[in-house]
């Protein structure tokens, strides 16, 4: 057997290429310097991989900010607005294209997948033109080859990278435009193979989901076309079963497939019986989606339907590597046993490479290693940090019960607001107030030791006083505390959850120079102690209007970290939630009557394939209903979600039965509201009336027609007035100003209903 890789993550071990990249935003350093950065990168993470042994190393997987802006880049299909006029897209506007100008906004972004990355989303209108327009790609094929480095370039395919990106013309197919696109991917591919590249890796991970029969028909359309330029093709699949496509797959001219057996092992042994022998099989067989440490010798048995293969057997992780921290030993402060049972980026090559050295020469030459993977699948099998008794009889103990609240809410409603007292169209926020330098700073010198607990408290409740001020002064009516106290929304939970760990620098790039760092639920979740009680019972302290509780909900909190493997989701959710329930009714029994359960992933986490999504969306909901319900009547439960569309998923959204929902529409021009009012979603909706992703600081008559947009289509009195989302990332100037307007437009809304 081979080894290769599909790609690796390019931010850097310690971040260097995120701080270069804000650095040079910010005229710091020039494009050269950061160009010295990408390449010493490139270099380092080339390196690395060829050390692990492997055959065959990716190239084209670096981006200096998204390697699908890239193939836009590469394939001059510039968005007419960037005044783009042909010859070289230069750096001004491939930036320009993922952050927006002053006069040109940025291109939209959207989750990968079901993965926490975010990609700078293609547009096409019936004249986009293909011509290639970069030279970055070329340029890193002879930079490997200068560096002895076995290169394979892996690129996005076609078909994926057409139906991955939107019409921005009303009723225009883009498929219409795959003979022009398969000609430059074809002049591309000539040019590679001048270029002395001996393969090439197309990704097509469209195929794991459900597609129509014209796309299925383009990969027949383009395949031919793209296997007559000379150069090897690899397919690469990842994500999900692609087996059905099996007789398409073998109709086209490839060199080979990659299959991902790590999501989907039942895959493998409809390959290895039907997949042609004299083609390369590439079995994506160590997760490269997750931190776990392989079980090398239960890796084997399962490889045991491929040995015979030969050298058409390739081995690789199961998808890009972009998705995992880089180096399991920049963590100095992880206990060694959990420690043992990890692996991240170059921990996970090792473990390609020494199957593929079993396969090739038998397990006698990794005993070593196969031993110490033994230990580790055996320690981690029986570790009491793992297994909690007294989790597992909560969870047997539920009843249906435990998921309902007392009332529906037509109770509930008169209940709370006999409690609350809240005018008509009430004002609140969605948690976060600006992040200032300040609060960052405090939190670095505690993280360093330089500031003690004390010091770090002192400086986090003047950050609170400050914000619980302003809004007071700016007149909302439902107020936050702001929270100062925390990283990321999270990774700040799953530092205090028991079945939680999280490391010092296992960041993983979730847009452009953005990273986050995914905490790592290895046991059963429990909550040793109330986790923001004493934030919100003290902010509670400085009002007379009611506090806010904020927390990060079940879904949200499994979606956005890295979970356990030897159990399904649905009950690491189910666990998380008994643990947010009991914070939940601690803040209800300190006197915290709103409580804010964010589930901004919720519709991230839908599988792939819609069969499978009734069965998600039941354990979900259940997830988020058990985390609500242990609360009184009287305490109003709200949710917020962002980022996505969830037209397709509002029974679902409604059967969580949170009180109130603020979501994010005001870019959408309130559009989202009309799918709410058709359904007849039945309870309190705070559509947000305003972007907060931009600095810009809105009219009151905006929001007002945003709102009168809303009160259209939901009742005047299920209606709240809110940002789209938190304002964490905002300077305090242009929150106050915007703030002030919004309060003025509810004020103005409810003279003229009453009148
Ligand atoms: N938290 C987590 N995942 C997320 C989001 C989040 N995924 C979706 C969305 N929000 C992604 N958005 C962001 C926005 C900002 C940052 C990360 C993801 C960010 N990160 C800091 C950085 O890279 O400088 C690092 C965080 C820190 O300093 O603590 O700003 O909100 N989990
Ligand atoms: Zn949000």
């Amino acid at each position: 057997s081979k080894t290769h890789n599909l790609g690796f993550p390019r931010i850097g071990r310690e971040r260097q290429l995120k701080f270069a990249q804000e650095q040079f935003w910010r005229g710091e350093l020039s494009a050269a310097q950061l160009q010295d950065t990408a390449a010493t990168l490139r270099a380092q993470h080339w390196q690395w991989q060829r050390e692990a042994g492997l055959d065959w190393v990716p190239v084209g997987d670096f981006a200096l900010y998204d390697q699908v802006l890239n193939l836009t880049a590469l394939l001059g299909n510039v968005p007419a607005r960037y005044g783009f006029s042909g010859g070289e897209v230069g750096l001004d506007t491939y930036f320009a294209m993922a952050r927006g100008t002053a006069s040109a906004p940025a291109m939209e972004m959207t989750k990968w997948f079901d993965t926490n990355y975010h990609y700078i989303v293609p547009e096409f209108t019936a004249d986009s033109r293909f011509e290639l327009s970069s030279h970055a790609l070329f340029d890193e094929v002879q930079e490997a080859q200068a560096q002895s480095i076995p290169a394979k370039v892996v690129l996005l395919g076609p078909v994926s990278y057409l139906f991955l990106g939107k019409s921005k013309q009303a009723g225009f197919d883009r498929l219409n435009l795959l003979p022009r696109l398969l000609k430059a991917y074809a002049s591309l591919l000539l040019r590679l193979h001048g270029l002395g590249v001996q393969w090439v890796q197309l990704d097509e991970p469209i195929l794991a989901l459900d597609l129509d029969e014209p796309w299925l028909a383009a990969f027949q359309q383009a395949y031919p076309l793209l296997a007559e330029q000379g150069i090897p093709i690899l397919l690469a699949s990842y994500f999900g079963d692609v087996s059905r496509h099996l007789p398409l797959l073998t109709r086209l001219p490839l060199a080979g497939v990659h299959i991902d057996v790590v999501r989907a092992p039942e895959q493998l042994s409809v390959f290895a019986a039907q997949w042609p022998q004299d083609r390369v099989l590439s079995v994506g067989i160590v997760d490269g989606r997750n931190v776990w440490r392989a079980d090398l010798r239960q890796k084997l048995a399962q490889l045991s339907e491929v040995a015979d293969r030969g050298e058409q057997l390739w081995l690789a992780p199961s998808c890009s590597l972009l998705h995992v921290p880089v180096d399991l030993a920049a963590e100095q402060k992880l206990d060694a046993e959990l420690k043992s049972w990890l692996a991240f980026a170059r921990q996970k090559l090792d473990e390609v490479a020494a199957l593929s050295h079993a396969l090739n020469q038998g397990e006698s030459v990794v005993s070593a290693i196969l031993a110490d993977s033994d230990q580790a699948a055996a320690s981690r099998r029986s570790s009491t940090r793992i297994h909690n008794a007294a989790v597992a009889a909560r969870l047997a103990a539920l009843t249906a019960a435990d998921a309902e609240r007392d009332a529906p809410f037509a109770v509930r409603q008169v209940s709370q607001q006999a409690h609350l007292n809240l005018p008509a169209f009430p004002t609140t926020t969605i948690g976060s107030f600006p992040q200032t330098q300040d609060i960052r700073s405090a939190r670095a010198a505690f993280k360093r030791g330089e500031l003690d607990e004390a010091g770090y408290l002192a400086a986090m409740k003047s950050a609170i006083r400050l914000a619980v001020a302003k809004q007071e002064e700016l007149g909302l009516d439902v107020l936050v505390h702001g929270e100062a106290e925390r990283n990321d929304m999270v990774e700040y939970f799953g530092e205090q959850l028991s079945g939680y760990a999280f490391s010092q620098n296992g960041w993983v790039q979730s847009y452009g120079s953005r990273c986050v760092k995914p905490p790592l639920i290895f046991g059963d979740v429990s909550r040793p102690q109330a986790m923001t009680v004493a934030w919100s019972r003290f902010a509670q302290t400085l009002t007379a209007r009611p506090m806010k509780g904020m927390l990060t909900g079940p879904v949200t909190m499994l979606q956005w970290s890295f979970v356990r493997d030897d159990q399904p989701r649905a009950l690491t959710a189910r666990q998380i939630a008994l643990a947010l329930r009991d914070e939940v009714c601690d803040l209800e029994a300190a006197g915290i009557r709103v409580i804010q359960i964010d589930e901004p992933a919720i519709r991230e986490g839908l599988p792939l394939r819609r069969a499978d999504w009734d069965a998600y969306l039941q354990w979900a909901v259940e997830a988020f209903r058990l985390s609500a319900s242990g609360v009184q009547n009287e305490t109003q439960i709200h949710t917020h979600m962002c980022y996505s569309e969830f037209n397709d998923i509002l029974p679902s959204i409604a059967a969580m039965d949170a009180d109130v929902i603020t979501i994010e529409t005001s870019r959408s021009d309130m559009e989202l509201l009309d799918a709410f009012a058709a359904f007849n979603y039945p309870n309190d909706i705070g559509p947000g009336v305003y972007d907060i992703h931009s600095p810009r600081i809105p009219a009151v008559d905006e929001m007002v027609r945003l709102l009168e947009k809303a009160r259209q289509v939901i009742p005047a009195e299920r209606l709240w007035v809110n940002p789209d989302c938190g304002l964490k990332t905002r300077g305090w100037h242009e929150t106050e100003a915007a703030l002030r307007h919004m309060v003025q437009a509810a004020r103005q809304l409810r003279e003229t209903a009453t009148a």
